[in-house]
């Protein structure tokens, strides 16, 4: 049996994150995607954080993987002539440049669809419509201008980006979405169309919770937010440390060793029907009969001091120790794990969500495989092309001959 996304295939002129992210997920759900490098220098991240001279930095191949690489300079005259048949015989183009880049090439999207009417055309950009929208942006901007910055950080203290690339691999996520549901409706109509996703857009789109809170906040102090009773609540949304986002209240509390061990720390969730478990656990058997703690709203205003004696009792226990403690007890809690407790841990590599792949510069490395998993289209996670490893196998393909592949060679279009 096939791959789901057998037979579609991808002209993907990604760069950097965000693109890459989207692309390289249809390509693990089966497509085949053609990534378009510049001749000569290709996607700028092939160079950047290298950790090995000479080879393809991780930052390339973990983002690149099961693609096929060309180069290709649409600028020139041999250019637009091979670009011209990519378009026609693609179903879905990806581009993430900045805004106006691709009209610049000489295909905008309108001479995209007079090319090729089922071309699903997908763009990323920083902005939509509106005062930023010819500005380029990178992750840590989307994550400022999409409202996750002024709602992470510590009560009182700076706003601070996190370490997901919610702001790149967020909207690649985004964009596949969008793109799938293109390739839905082709069926039905017949004809592609655009599918574009703002990085502000999709991060706004995963800080929801906190679009909510904004309102909820002109009805009164937001009572599971660490600023609750004492503190001072402005007009927008403040910065609630690691205060839980749901109706549960939640704090990331210490275990033993995080005198020495920065990751040493697990998150408990204080579950209205776990919560007698909880109590009994930690030795505060006599909450359930108090009325200052045995309702969720009696606690509200008590939450710290809650987290501070479940900290107490944490705090003499590994975080293993404390999971195998609170699980059977149906208590919602995760500890804190390092990347280096992740990409050890053997249950993520029977899945392939953490994998090892060859690669014939840099050797075996580690990279996250597709954490969406199909039951009949299992991802297998192949390495990143070299730069122009396939130009010539996907020229030959879409009808060059060996005398207009050396004829584009000189020009320097490929
Ligand atoms: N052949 C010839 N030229 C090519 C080419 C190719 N194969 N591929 C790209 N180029 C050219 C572009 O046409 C563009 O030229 P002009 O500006 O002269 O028209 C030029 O390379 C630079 O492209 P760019 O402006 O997209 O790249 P940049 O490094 O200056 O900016 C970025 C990078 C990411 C800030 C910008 O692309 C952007 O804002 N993208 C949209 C948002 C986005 O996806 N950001 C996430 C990036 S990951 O953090």
């Amino acid at each position: 049996m096939g791959k789901a996304l057998d037979g579609v295939r991808i002209l993907d002129m990604t760069h950097v994150q965000s693109g890459p992210t989207c692309t390289q997920i249809l390509a693990w759900f089966g497509a085949d995607v053609i990534k378009v490098e510049r001749p000569g220098e290709g996607d700028p991240t092939r160079g950047q954080l290298r950790d090995k001279p000479g080879v393809d930095s991780l930052y390339f191949t973990m983002l690149n993987s099961n693609k096929r690489g060309i180069t290709l300079n649409p600028k020139t005259e041999a250019g637009k002539k091979i670009f011209t048949k990519l378009i026609e015989t693609c179903d879905v183009m990806v581009e993430n440049f900045a805004p106006g880049a691709i009209d610049r090439m000489g295909f905008p999207w309108e001479t995209i669809q007079k090319i090729n009417p089922r071309m699903v055309y997908a763009s990323i950009k920083g902005f939509g419509p509106g005062p930023f929208e010819d500005c380029k942006v990178y992750e840590n901007v989307a994550q400022c201008t999409g409202g996750a910055a002024s709602t992470t950080g510590e009560m009182d203290s700076v706003p601070l980006v996190t370490g997901a690339q919610i702001g790149d691999s967020g909207t690649g996520i985004h964009l596949v979405a969008g793109i799938l549901a293109a390739l839905l409706h082709r069926e039905k109509s017949g004809r592609g169309q655009r599918v574009t996703v703002a990085m502000q857009d999709a991060v706004l789109n995963l800080c929801r919770v906190k679009l909510r809170d904004q309102q909820r906040l002109a009805h009164g102090p937001l009572k599971e937010y660490p600023q609750y009773p004492n503190g001072e609540f402005g007009d927008a949304v403040p910065r609630a440390g690691n205060a839980s986002g749901g109706g549960h209240p939640g704090w990331i509390v210490k275990c033993k060793g995080w005198e020495t061990d920065p990751d040493a720390y697990i998150y408990v969730i204080a579950q209205l029907q776990a919560f007698p478990e909880l109590a009994k656990v930690i030795g505060h058997p006599e909450w359930l009969d108090d009325p200052n703690f045995n309702t969720p709203e009696a606690r509200l205003p008590r939450l710290m001091h809650v987290f501070c004696e479940i900290e107490k009792w944490t705090m003499t226990k590994t975080k293993k120790a404390v999971m195998d403690i609170l699980n059977p007890l149906n208590v919602p809690c995760g500890p804190i794990l390092s990347m280096k407790e992740l990409a050890e841990e053997p249950a993520l590599r029977a899945t392939g969500t953490v994998v090892e792949v060859d690669h014939p510069k840099r050797g075996t490395y580690l990279t996250v495989g597709n954490p969406i998993k199909l039951s009949d289209s299992p991802a297998d996670v192949k390495r990143s092309p070299l730069l122009g490893e396939h130009t010539e196998e996907v020229l030959r393909e879409i009808g060059l001959s060996d005398a207009d592949i050396q004829a584009a060679r000189q020009q320097g279009a490929i």
